[in-house]
């Protein structure tokens, strides 16, 4: 049984405007109405491949010129598309509040470009605009906001503009794609033996340290009378559990954002939580005002 006004916008806004400390923790669906991909349901196949599959290092170490393409593509189009009111909505409240701390497992910078404050954002599972060496944490390389592209000349068909309407020929998995060795992938200046990768992290790789700690400390500095879930399956950890854990005697409020409803946020709503189901960038706006 769904909590008794668990929709309600009015409710909400009350318990918005007597809370002092609010977390937000974001995922895919925030930037979907920008036009940029989830990693689970329909969104999640390219070219045939499941989206988590690739985001491994074992995916890398097998074909790292293929999944440099998926990154190289992802790049481009995170370069492409906008920030949504989402995004907006979510710096404005970070202007507003100097103790909302919004964390995003997003690495596609709209957070950045919406004018978040940084330091009330923290990008959880890196940046596509950080380059590594594919020999982190031995080599500790790292090029922040990198935004070439294509990222390399072996990596151009990722950004590759077709006509509107038209299929771009990477995407197309009946189109078979010419090798590329890692020969042709960049090395990294310091360490000179691994090749540059992808700033982000890959399922079995940590998270950064000092970051986790740091986000250990703004929770357990005092108590968070809210916290925003927004577009999120809330599968993957640490993101995953921030919520839950959060949790103090009943005092927090859990507020979800999200297009559907699943049995697993139903089962765990309390008394004095939300669920507002629908397009992030449009109820953001509208919650948040
Ligand atoms: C909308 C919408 C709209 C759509 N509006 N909503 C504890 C328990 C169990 C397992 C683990 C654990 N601790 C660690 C693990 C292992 C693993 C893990 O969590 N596995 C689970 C899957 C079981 N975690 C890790 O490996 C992490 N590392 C770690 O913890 O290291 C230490 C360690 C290792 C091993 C064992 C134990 C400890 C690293 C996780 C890194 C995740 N990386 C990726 C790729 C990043 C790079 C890239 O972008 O390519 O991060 S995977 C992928 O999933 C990506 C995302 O950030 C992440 C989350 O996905 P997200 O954002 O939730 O997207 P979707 O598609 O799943 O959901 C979208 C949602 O939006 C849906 O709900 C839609 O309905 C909704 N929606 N349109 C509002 N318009």
């Amino acid at each position: 049984v769904l909590p008794k006004g668990y929709n309600s916008i009015p409710a909400f806004h009350k318990k918005l405007l007597e809370s002092k400390r609010i977390l937000a923790v974001c995922g895919a669906g925030l930037s979907a109405a920008s036009g940029l991909p989830t990693f689970r349901g329909a969104g999640g196949l390219w070219r045939n491949h499941n989206a988590t599959d690739l985001a491994t290092p074992d995916a890398f170490e097998d074909d790292p010129g293929f999944v440099w393409l998926f990154y190289a593509y992802r790049r481009h189009m995170a370069l492409t598309v906008k920030p949504n009111p989402g995004h907006y909505a979510l710096a404005a409240l970070a202007e507003k509040n100097p103790d909302f701390l919004c964390l995003s497992q997003n690495v596609d910078n709209l957070h950045v470009r919406a004018k978040h404050p940084p330091s009330q954002l923290r990008l959880l599972h890196g940046s596509l605009f950080d380059i590594k060496c594919s020999n982190t944490p031995k080599c500790e390389y790292i090029e922040r906001n990198n935004t070439a592209d294509p990222f390399c000349p072996a990596l151009s068909a990722a950004s590759e503009d077709v006509e509107p309407g038209q299929t771009l020929p990477l995407l197309d998995p009946k189109h078979e794609l010419a090798h590329i060795p890692a020969s042709e992938l960049p090395k990294c200046p310091e360490c000179k033996t691994g090749i540059q990768r992808p700033g982000v992290v890959w399922f079995y790789e940590p998270l950064d340290k000092d970051m986790l700690d740091e986000i250990e400390a703004w929770i357990n500095e005092d108590v968070v009378d809210m916290v925003l879930v927004v577009g999120t399956s809330s599968v993957v950890h640490p993101a995953a559990g921030y919520a839950e854990r959060t949790r103090t005697k009943g005092k927090t409020s859990i507020v979800t954002v999200n297009m559907e409803l699943d049995t697993q946020s139903k089962r765990k709503m309390r008394e004095g939580d939300f669920f507002f189901i629908g397009d992030a960038a449009v109820l953001l706006p509208q919650l948040l005002e």
